[in-house]
């Protein structure tokens, strides 16, 4: 744990709202930057059922950065994987659009046994990362089922159908969180973001759209991160006019939203007091209503996630509590 990272303020729980792969860089940087003082709230609208099997992909992703274990070519699954399982469905016939890694598979087996005894995924969660001795507390965003559905040209399709299986080739129309309506927050999700010992909130750079608002979709989630009372960062996920991975510009052109620092501070309308924007978008700020840190958020090697990580606290520190403000939009 740094002691600049906690210079600015006597409180220290740091929650970050996060997706996958790139979500989980930041995460990895805060974690080795806070410890047991970080707390990750994750998306699991990307969970789903397939061959019989609880997937958590954000959930496991965050889980595997945070511990060492995660493969870094791919940003998803397990180091060191074999695929034994995955060749033996090819000779059986069976669906081999969605690789499952040996390693990896055992923790879907052992999730699905245990939540169809009835322990809830949080539970289950945080022993396994007590397990992989991961001092941060890694929070489903809800126990119950939230699954993302993307609307596109070529009909609605479940996110991984969209995601791996078309490779985000159809046409966006709409993105929907079925079950989002009536999903509750957990008391663990909810204890952290009353801490009286919160520092600051902040959304890692994950797709807007597809990982961050499945979590805002959450009832009570929202109103408990407007009313916080500490400052709320976002890390913009644009570079240089485009998502560094995956299809965030993609989904932003194809709903008709830019991909600029104003569109994220729009998105997150009301929620924001800062915004961390890359070099590579620095001339894109001017007039932004909320306050904006500039600096290079290309996470490549660990150094990366480090120097993020500590850009953003410093950047929280620097910013007052909120209690009682009315937050920007740009509406
Ligand atoms: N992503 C892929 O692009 N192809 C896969 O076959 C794949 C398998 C997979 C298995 C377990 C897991 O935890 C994640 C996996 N992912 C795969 C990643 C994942 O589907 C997406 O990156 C996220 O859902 C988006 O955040």
């Amino acid at each position: 744990m740094t002691d600049s990272g906690k210079a600015n303020s006597a409180k220290s729980r740091i929650v970050a709202l996060c997706g996958g792969v790139g979500g989980a860089k930041l995460a990895l940087g805060l974690s080795r930057a806070l410890g047991d003082e970080l707390t990750v709230i994750v998306n699991t609208g990307d969970d789903f059922e397939h061959l019989g099997l609880h997937i958590s992909p954000d959930l496991d992703t965050v889980l595997y950065t945070l511990s060492g274990l995660a493969n870094k070519e791919l940003g998803w699954g397990r180091a060191d994987e074999s695929w034994n399982f995955m060749e033996v469905l090819r000779v059986l016939g069976s669906e081999t659009w969605f690789q499952l890694g040996d390693r990896d598979l055992a923790l879907h087996v052992e999730r699905t046994r245990q939540l169809k005894a009835g322990r809830p995924l949080t539970s289950f969660m945080a022993e396994v990362a007590s397990r992989f001795e991961i001092p941060a507390q890694i929070l489903p965003m809800t126990d119950d089922p939230v699954r993302t559905t993307v609307i596109t040209t070529d009909g609605p399709l479940p996110f991984q159908r969209y995601f791996v299986e078309r490779r985000c080739a159809p046409v966006v129309e709409e993105i929907i969180f079925d079950g989002a309506a009536t999903a509750r927050p957990t008391a663990q999700v909810m204890a952290a973001l009353r801490d009286p010992n919160l520092r600051a909130i902040v959304i890692c750079p994950s797709n807007p759209f597809l990982s961050i608002d499945p979590i805002l979709a959450v009832p009570g989630l929202r109103p408990l991160i407007e009313m916080a009372g500490v400052p709320v960062v976002a890390v913009s996920p644009i570079i240089g006019g485009k998502a560094v991975k995956g299809p965030t510009d993609k989904i932003m052109a194809e709903l008709g939203v830019p991909a600029t620092s104003r569109a994220i501070v729009e998105h997150y309308s009301g929620l924001l007091d800062g915004l961390v924007v890359d070099v590579e978008d620095g001339d894109d700020v001017a007039q932004l209503p909320v306050q904006t840190h500039i600096t290079a958020t290309l996470m490549k090697a660990d150094e990366d996630r480090d120097r993020l990580a500590q850009a953003v606290l410093d950047f929280v520190g620097r910013i007052p509590d909120t209690a009682n403000t009315v937050k920007a939009g740009c509406r």
